[in-house]
């Protein structure tokens, strides 16, 4: 990735990221640390690599995504929304009554592929509507995002099983390995580690990146996309909280709220960033 692309790419990272938390400070709760942690995913995504029409998001041969760790709806919402998807300011309504904007990702609200939100499901969702494309031939590619803790979950395994069996090279997975899940690290609770030798074992390509690097991850994509008769994991090393001194690799942000002075140095430390790779 060149220089440019890198910094325009980390720059609407970043956009994400304040968004979000904008997101979150206004409704008063939200997940942080998920949140932060994917937005390099989601900028490479959305506003490099995926073949998607804000004019027509229900077009059938677009690329799609699974935000399959359904919680993070705050980085998914604000990177439709900064994409055009829906104006900025519905993000005001998130987790309001009647809003369409609710905790967990819903399918109504445009540009959103599929509603998720009980972990460990996703992936079966996005092999289907890989398994889907192939019948049509259509030359689109199905991206999912799963969280490292999600991955606990039985049902993963058995659609990394299929997808491997039945060579679905057009679909693409993403581990958000921030190594924390909602008490504790995964290491404490139950570890799903080596994830790269376990999806190997499944007969997936697996590409390991700094998933908080943007050149990474898009060079990871490109990679992927080439990768014929395997379906790809990307496995992620990322930090939970990315981006905020005060919110990283601290469990206590996976959903609770912070002080009126950590969200202050929050925003203060995304701005100046935004600042210096506006500059
Ligand atoms: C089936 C199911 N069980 C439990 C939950 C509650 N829950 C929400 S987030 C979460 C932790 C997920 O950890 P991880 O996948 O690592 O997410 P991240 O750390 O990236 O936020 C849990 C247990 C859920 N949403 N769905």
């Amino acid at each position: 990735m060149n220089k440019d692309k890198k910094k325009e790419l980390s720059l609407w990272a970043d956009k994400i990221r304040k968004t979000a938390l904008e997101t979150i400070k206004n409704a008063g709760s939200g997940h942080i640390g998920g949140s932060m942690s994917i937005a390099e995913m989601l900028s490479v995504l959305y506003f490099d690599e995926m073949d998607v029409t804000v004019t027509d998001p229900e077009r059938e041969d677009r690329d799609r995504l699974v935000l399959s760790k359904g919680h993070c709806s705050p980085a998914l919402y604000s990177a439709l929304a900064l994409k055009g998807f829906f104006p900025l300011e519905h993000l005001k309504t998130f987790r309001k009554i009647d809003s369409d904007l609710s905790g967990h990702v819903e399918i109504h609200v445009p540009g959103v592929d599929m509603s998720t939100g009980s972990l460990g499901q996703g992936l079966s969702v996005a092999l289907g509507m890989a398994l889907y494309s192939k019948t049509q031939k259509y030359d689109n590619y199905v991206y999912a995002i799963l969280g490292d803790g999600e991955i606990q979950e039985g049902q993963i395994w058995e659609a990394a099983m299929c997808a491997g069996f039945y060579k679905v090279d057009n679909l693409i997975g993403f581990v958000d390995n921030n190594k924390l899940q909602l008490d504790g690290t995964l290491e404490e609770v139950m570890s799903p580690y080596p994830i790269d030798r376990k999806f190997e074992a499944f007969g997936w390509n697996v590409i390991k990146v700094d998933g908080n690097d943007v050149a990474q991850v898009g060079d990871a994509v490109e990679l992927a996309k080439e990768q014929k008769g395997r379906p790809t994991m990307i496995v992620a090393e990322t930090v939970k909280g990315k981006g905020v001194s005060v919110f990283e690799g601290q469990v206590r942000f996976h959903g609770g709220q912070p002080t009126e002075e950590e969200w202050q140095t929050a925003f203060r430390e995304i701005d100046q960033r935004i600042a210096g790779l506006e500059g």
